[in-house]
């Protein structure tokens, strides 16, 4: 069985989406992962199919219904495979890159997507539900953050992407925490009047291995200072 995602969703139609033409697209129709969609309304029991109601306490907009999501969340899990249910909120915590390695590593996940205010808090609580935002700003549902965390998922399954490794994943990392990249460069050497970095065209690889390497610290070190401070020193042990 390979890695397997559902989304709960009141969109079904915007999946895989634009992942259809990615990478991730590919990898889906060569099997090396599986996606399906479950239609939350197909959980509502009475005859207007309602799937949310006015938040108790009062105020704006609409809470999705405990009871309605708490059966769709049932039969998303009922082959039986422990796959973790990730409810994608702005409240959640930030997805990183151990976060996604930790998902990849099992059968699978679950995707919630809210819309509304978001889920009624009891159904979070009762069915262990991991809360993953993608930033801080506020999107309109959770489709297009669940088609964000499934990209960074699939890019890392076995076979998807050609030649990178976990190996080469982490190699720009400082005493644990990641580095941005180096800035790259392609043909022509010479371009509206700029030049490549010499370095690059010298074919000394350990001088351009130490040049990308210091390039990479400068900039996680102006644009990035919460990383930067993140590292640890080189041979320390961190807890
Ligand atoms: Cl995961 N969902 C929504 N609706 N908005 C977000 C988000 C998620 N992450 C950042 N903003």
């Amino acid at each position: 069985m390979s890695w397997h995602a559902t989304a709960l969703t009141l969109f079904p139609e915007m999946f895989p989406g634009t992942l259809g033409h990615s990478l991730a697209g590919r990898a889906l129709r060569e099997g090396k992962w599986s996606l399906d969609t479950l239609q939350i309304r197909d959980f509502a029991t009475d005859k207007h199919r309602t799937v949310d109601d006015t938040p108790f306490g009062g105020g704006a907009g609409m809470v999705m219904r405990p009871d309605v999501m708490d059966a769709a969340c049932a039969a998303a899990l009922s082959d039986g495979a422990a796959r973790p249910l990730v409810y994608m909120t702005p409240r959640g915590r930030l997805l990183d890159q151990a976060l996604v390695r930790e998902l990849v590593a099992g059968p699978g996940i679950v995707l919630v997507c809210g819309r509304y205010e978001g889920l009624d808090q009891r159904v979070i609580e009762a069915r262990g539900m991991r809360e993953v935002s993608v930033g801080d700003y506020v999107l309109s549902g959770g489709e297009p953050a669940a088609l964000v965390l499934l990209d960074a998922c699939v890019r890392l399954l076995p076979g998807v992407m050609g030649g990178a490794t976990s190996a080469e994943e982490e190699s720009f990392s400082a005493g644990g925490a990641p580095l941005l990249e180096y800035p790259h460069y392609t043909r022509p050497a010479e371009w509206d009047g700029r030049a490549v970095p010499d370095v690059l065209l010298s074919g000394h690889h350990a001088e351009v291995a130490r040049w990308r390497r210091g390039m990479a610290e400068a900039a996680t070190r102006e644009r990035r200072p919460d990383l930067w401070s993140r590292r640890t020193p080189a041979g320390a042990l961190s807890n």
